[in-house]
């Protein structure tokens, strides 16, 4: 049945296309491997028109649910990657923080005590990584970030990152953190630019005020298998059932809070295939 509607539109559309439908259509990697039902949101671009991805377009695009909010300022693009459609972010020279690179979007999946969020990103090129620079991630709300530490247990941000010496990273909001600007937990491994690195958390919310939630990540190169790179189950996300996930953030940008960790050259990221999903992926060991 799929084999033949693929054939169908190959027949009735020029050569070139064939690819960017049947890259796009739902038979990739992350699809034959998902338990359906369990798919909360799920956003490869494949509808979306090449060209400038506006605040308004990001708003209207139905793959992402409920969008709390898109503050892109015109840097966000739809590319055409040899016929995969991809989000491709400009980080202009000179410039940091998520009002003047990158930009800052927020989605809301639900309340959720167990979720995995996956995305495929990369650095494309030439990216000036600097010093550190945030990418995506899952949090409570919107609050825990920029020194705001949730001492309470009001909540949590877990978010990938890069960090100094192009690490990649965790950086983590929570009521237990050391830092006043969170925890970092590197992944082992250097984000390389030209690679596609396909980025997997898993984030299981604490019981009560125990210290017994969970964080585990996992990491793949260029497609190959996901290898679990951080498994931590003594965390606390939030106390008195503030520790559910309900916001997944959008949000690359480098920085950091002064110049310092400004982009030395005008650079790209893109961001694909985002996935979140209240069961775990089956290609996950
Ligand atoms: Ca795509
Ligand atoms: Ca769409």
């Amino acid at each position: 049945m799929k084999i033949a509607a693929v054939a169908l539109i190959c027949m009735t559309a020029p050569a070139y296309r064939c690819g960017v439908l049947r890259a796009d259509q739902p038979q990739t990697r992350e699809s034959k491997t998902e338990t359906d039902g369990a798919i909360i949101l799920r956003n490869d671009f494949s509808d979306e028109s090449i060209g400038a991805y506006t605040d308004d377009a990001f708003k209207s695009d139905r793959d992402w649910g409920k969008v709390r909010w898109v503050h892109f300022h015109g840097r966000a693009n739809i590319v055409d990657d040899h016929g995969d459609k991809k989000l491709r972010l400009t980080f202009p020279k000179g410039k940091f923080g998520h009002q003047e690179t990158g930009g800052n979007a927020a989605v809301s999946i639900g309340k959720h005590d167990e979720i995995y969020q996956r995305v495929t990103i990369r650095f494309e090129p030439g990216f000036s990584f600097v010093k550190t620079g945030k990418i995506v991630g899952l949090g409570s709300g919107a609050h825990w970030s920029g020194g705001n530490v949730p001492r309470e247990g009001q909540g949590y941000t877990s978010r990938f990152i890069w960090d100094r010496q192009h690490e990649a990273a965790m950086y983590l909001y929570h009521m237990d953190q050391r830092s006043k600007y969170g925890d970092v937990l590197n992944l082992g491994f250097k984000f390389q630019t030209g690679v596609d690195y396909t980025l997997t958390q898993r984030i299981k919310a604490n019981t009560g005020s125990q210290k017994n939630g969970i964080l585990q990540v996992w990491a793949s190169q260029d497609g190959g298998q996901p290898k679990l790179v951080v498994d931590r189950n003594d965390l606390r996300f939030g106390t008195e059932g503030r520790s559910a996930t309900e916001l997944m953030f959008v949000a690359p940008f480098h920085g950091g809070g002064d110049a310092s960790f400004a982009a030395g050259q005008t650079s790209y990221m893109t961001l694909d295939d985002f996935v979140v999903s209240s069961a775990k992926f089956s290609d996950l060991p």
